[in-house]
This record gives structure tokens, sequence and C-alpha cells, in this order.
């Protein structure tokens, strides 16, 4: 787990990005399919927006942003004890959605990214090294969840 002072650092930051989750949710999903186009395959929904123009305006697109950062707030501010929030989010993208490991590594890594640029004075390097250190967290509990729904991830 992370120390009480690194989650100081997560929850600090976290704490700016929450008056407008929207705009960088908006930002996160809209730079996962940029980079990684492979996990736009994954949305039946959102399979058919073809330019960055039509993903700005997509107020799914939007929307989705905020369920993904909505949840993954739930499970930062439960810090070391995120198993009860983080259960069901590990079965529904095992089982349901079945996406990789390697996805929620590039999603984390976009966030991270979407962050620094947003907030420059306020994630320096202890910041994004907790932050870092967080996801990293989320996805080796998410990737032990996988495991045990059957999905090797
Ligand atoms: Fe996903 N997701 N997701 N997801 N998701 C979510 C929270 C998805 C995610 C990474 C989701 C994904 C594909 C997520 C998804 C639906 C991710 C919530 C709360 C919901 C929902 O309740 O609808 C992370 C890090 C978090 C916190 C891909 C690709 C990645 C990388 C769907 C196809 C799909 C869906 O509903 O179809």
């Amino acid at each position: 787990g992370l120390s009480d002072d690194e989650w100081h650092h997560v929850l600090g930051i976290w704490a700016k990005v929450e008056p407008d989750l929207s705009a960088h949710g908006q930002e996160v999903i809209i730079r996962l399919f940029q980079v990684h186009p492979e996990t736009q395959e994954r949305f039946a929904k959102f399979k058919n927006l073809k330019t960055i123009d039509e993903l700005k305006s997509s107020e799914e697109v939007k929307k989705h942003g905020t369920t993904v950062l909505t949840a993954l707030g739930r499970i930062l501010k439960l810090k070391n004890n995120h198993e009860p929030e983080l259960k069901p989010l590990a079965e529904s993208h095992a089982t349901k959605h079945k996406i990789p490991v390697k996805y929620l590594e590039f999603i984390c890594e976009i966030i991270v990214k979407v962050i620094a640029e947003k907030h420059p004075s306020d994630f320096g390097a202890d910041s994004q090294a907790a932050m870092r250190k967080a996801l990293e967290l989320f996805r080796n509990d998410m990737a032990s969840k996988y495991k045990e729904f059957g999905f090797q991830g």
C-alpha cells in the first residue's frame, strides 16, 4: 500500500480534479481512443465516432468520462481498503467487457498526463509519484481480481 503521506498527495490532487471531473474524464477518454484506437473498438456505443470533432461533441463520451473518474475517485478515497469498491468493477471488466490489464495501464498513464497538463503547478514530482503508485495498486488489485473471475487479463 501507500503511506499516509502518499495518500495525502493523491487525495490532494484529486480534490483539484473533482470540481471539473467531466472535462478531465472527457479528455482522458478521447486521449485513450486517439493513442490506443483498439480501446475504442471495445465500446459499441463509441465505435461510430470517427473524428476528433465527433468525439469532442459527444455528450455520451463526456458522460462516460465522468462515470470512469467518479468510480476511480471512490476507489482512491478508500486508500488501501478499496476491495469492496474494486470487486464489482473488476468483475464487470473481466467477465462482461473483457478489458485487458494492458488497457488499464494505458488509461492510468493517460490519467497522469491529463492531470499534469491541467494542473502544472499543483502536481509536482512527489504528487505524480504518489498518483502513479496509487494507480499501480489499483491495476495490480484489478489484475488479481480478474484472475479470481477466471480472466487472465
Ligand atoms: Fe470501464 N467502466 N473503466 N474501461 N468500461 C467503468 C470504470 C469499458 C476503466 C477502464 C465502465 C474500459 C471499457 C472504469 C465500461 C464501463 C476501462 C465504469 C464505472 C463503467 C460503468 O459502470 O459503465 C477504469 C480505469 C475505470 C475506473 C476500457 C477499455 C478501459 C481501459 C464499458 C466497454 C466498457 C461498457 O460499459 O461497455
